[in-house]
């Protein structure tokens, strides 16, 4: 249902200086609104003053209305139909391309519950600051109220937001990318939580004036209030900075609610893998950026008669069942993955998902109304629209699509998604796994000898500098359990409570294995050692093999790797395994130091478990060759 409210235009539409009071009467929300809803929708109205309120209901009827109207305004161009039906192309401003971590905040009472990874500022003054912004920031705009499910609706394991915006973009984004509308809007009553989320592009309209087809402003801020659990965002309309369900939602603010609550929000795809014998196993990995995370979760196995399906590609929700063990849920409904890269030899199941129903953000055009991207195709097509909306050829300087270019689409669409990836018990993970992009030091896979060594892996996840423009060239970046930008609280308290959920599951169930892997060593001469992509699916049949006591291991400094005949090879012979297993005794002593400092710089709040570990290793390292 689709209500609206015209409050008097002269009071808004003057700018008003000051909120005017917009009482519930304001507006009509669907029958039956919980009424904090709509306090806080009235609230929030007085304060951005918007010219109507939108209450969307996630219908298909109302995403064409809304795409309809954001290609008339220009926001959206249509792509050719012939080609790529029901799809749209979005030009970002050149400005507004990104997440924005440094604009990025944690406004916890305390600034150790932020910790030294997060950007802190007191919630009090955080307020002060965004009551200013958010003053008449939607003046000569819509403000949509978008309720929505992170989860099967009704799902033991789903959470309830609304996200009030100024951006029909985003509504748009969150239609594919949530369970969003009436459904949702109906659960939330009485005592049942739901956490409110507040999104202005901030730009406002004044009398006449002409909107620009993205707009947004130069002043940014993604607040998070983990107390109460709120989620403010002022100035972007890009991806994680104004989709708060997912990255702010998903991950920042359910994170503090599973420390709360003693469960499990990660940046973790999951998929199930099943072996020629019809053994099913179910994997939950954490990946850096730039590690193809999407492709594996859309895995196409080499070898024959595996099969990869997908649960999930960025969020897993992980939580113990009533038998004791972990079992997780994917809490998205779509994909916002990165466009370049994405091509028939390394993802053809995204390729093939992306057929029709996606929009496209920051890709390049072609002059057949169709998009591209690098990565699609070896050879660009001719005549070319850069993401700019500049005329593009393969001898221009800079890249056609963004790096950074997106598309949101259905996960449904994909065709290697799980007939019950939505199954509201979620599914039992039998093991987690950590990656990392390490051009050095890091074997093609390891495996933990325990949970609490597990935790240690995932606690020292690193990526090695590979640009001049990242940093120092081999420097380490750390990315702990993949979550630095992501934790809603001190990254050293979330290292505890992964030890303590591992405590409860020692008393009750299975424990899931926990594994280390690594697709980017490389030779002295700079070339990969392994052939990644679809043999990736030789490490998942050892990992099987491994969890099902069906292959032995050796035990080295970093923990249990395939003995000499361990991983399957068959085909790809002239792998250099010695190599891709080799274990420097000296660079690891060295990097156990790098580590030590790292976990320096957290005080003394990080878990003397964690020490040990490191301790651990440096015994064994000394104790080898
Ligand atoms: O996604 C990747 N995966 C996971 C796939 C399931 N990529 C792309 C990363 C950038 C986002 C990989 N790149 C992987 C990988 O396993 N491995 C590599 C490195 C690599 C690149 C090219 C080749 C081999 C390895 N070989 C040829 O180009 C022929
Ligand atoms: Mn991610």
């Amino acid at each position: 249902m689709t209500t609206t409210l015209h409050p008097s235009k002269t009071a808004t539409k003057a700018g008003a200086a000051k909120p005017v009071a917009v009482s519930a009467a304001y507006f009509e929300s669907p029958v039956g609104t919980d009424v904090h809803v709509i306090e806080w929708v009235a609230r929030i109205a007085a304060i951005t003053q918007p010219d109507e309120v939108v209450w969307c209901d996630g219908s298909a009827a109302e995403f064409d209305r809304i795409t309809k109207l954001l290609v008339d305004q220009g926001t959206l161009i249509r792509l050719n139909p012939e080609h790529r039906p029901f799809s749209f192309l979005a030009r970002s401003d050149p400005s507004d391309v990104a997440r924005v971590e440094d604009r990025t905040f944690i406004c916890s009472e305390r600034s150790e519950d932020a910790g030294p990874t997060n950007n802190w500022v007191a919630p009090a003054e955080m307020r002060t600051t965004l009551n200013e912004l958010f003053q008449g920031s939607m003046i000569g705009r819509t403000m949509y109220v978008v309720p929505f499910s992170m989860g099967p609706l009704g799902s033991p394991f789903s959470k309830l937001g609304v996200q009030v915006t100024d951006s029909p973009y985003v509504v748009a984004n969150l239609r594919i990318m949530t369970r969003m509308g009436s459904d949702a809007l109906s659960r939330i009553r009485g005592s049942v939580e739901w956490v409110p989320a507040v999104h202005s592009v901030g730009a406002p309209l004044g009398p006449g004036q002409q909107d620009v087809p993205w707009p947004c402003n130069p002043t940014k801020y993604i607040s998070h209030f983990p107390e109460t659990r709120e989620i403010w965002s002022y100035g972007s309309a890009y991806g994680g900075n104004a989709i708060l369900a997912k990255k702010s939602f998903a991950l920042r603010i359910a994170s503090v609610m599973a420390r709360d609550e003693g469960w499990l929000a990660e940046h973790m795809l999951i998929l199930r893998v099943t072996s020629p014998k019809g053994r099913t196993m179910h994997v939950a990995a954490a990946f850096p950026s730039a590690c193809g995370k999407t492709n594996f979760a859309m895995l196409t196995p080499s070898i024959p008669g595996w099969t990869v399906e997908t649960i999930g590609d960025d969020i897993a929700w992980i939580r113990q069942g009533p038998d004791g063990r972990l079992r997780a849920i994917n809490p998205e409904a779509g994909f916002f993955g990165v466009a370049p890269g994405t091509g028939p030899k390394t993802n053809p199941n995204a390729v093939d998902m992306l057929w029709g129903n996606t929009i496209f953000t920051n890709v390049a055009l072609r002059d057949d109304g169709d998009v591209w991207w690098e990565g699609l195709s070896k050879v660009a097509p001719d005549n070319l629209t850069d993401w700019r909306g500049e005329a593009w050829s393969p001898s221009s300087d800079s890249p056609a699509a963004h790096p950074n270019s997106r598309f949101t689409v259905a996960a449904d669409q994909c065709p290697s998604i799980a007939d019950d990836w939505q199954h509201p018990d979620g599914v039992v993970i039998d093991a987690i796994i950590f990656g990392g992009r390490r051009a050095s030091n890091v074997p093609l896979v390891v495996e933990a000898r325990d949970w609490n060594h597990g935790v240690f892996l995932g606690a020292t996840i690193s990526s090695e500098q590979t640009a001049a423009a990242e940093g120092t060239v081999g420097e380490l970046r750390r990315d702990p359990f993949a979550m630095l930008p992501f934790c809603g609280y001190n990254m050293a308290d979330y290292w505890q409570h992964w030890l303590d959920v591992g405590k409860t599951l020692r008393a009750s169930a299975k424990v899931p294995r926990i594994f280390q892997v690594n697709w980017f060593r490389t030779a002295d001469d700079g070339s990969f050692l392994w052939p990644g992509f679809g043999e990736n699916a030789r490490v998942l049949e050892w990992i099987m093999n491994r969890v099902d006591g069906q292959v032995g291991a050796k035990e080295t400094a970093l923990g249990y790797v395939p003995t000499d005949t361990g991983l399957n090879i068959e085909g790809i012979e002239d792998v250099d395994l010695e190599q891709l297993f080799a274990i420097d005794r000296d660079a690891w002593l060295a990097e156990s130091d790098d580590t030590e400092g790292f976990f320096g710089t957290f005080g003394d709040k990080v878990p003397a478990e964690l020490y040990g570990q490191l301790e651990t290793l440096r015994k064994k390292l000394r104790a080898s060759n």
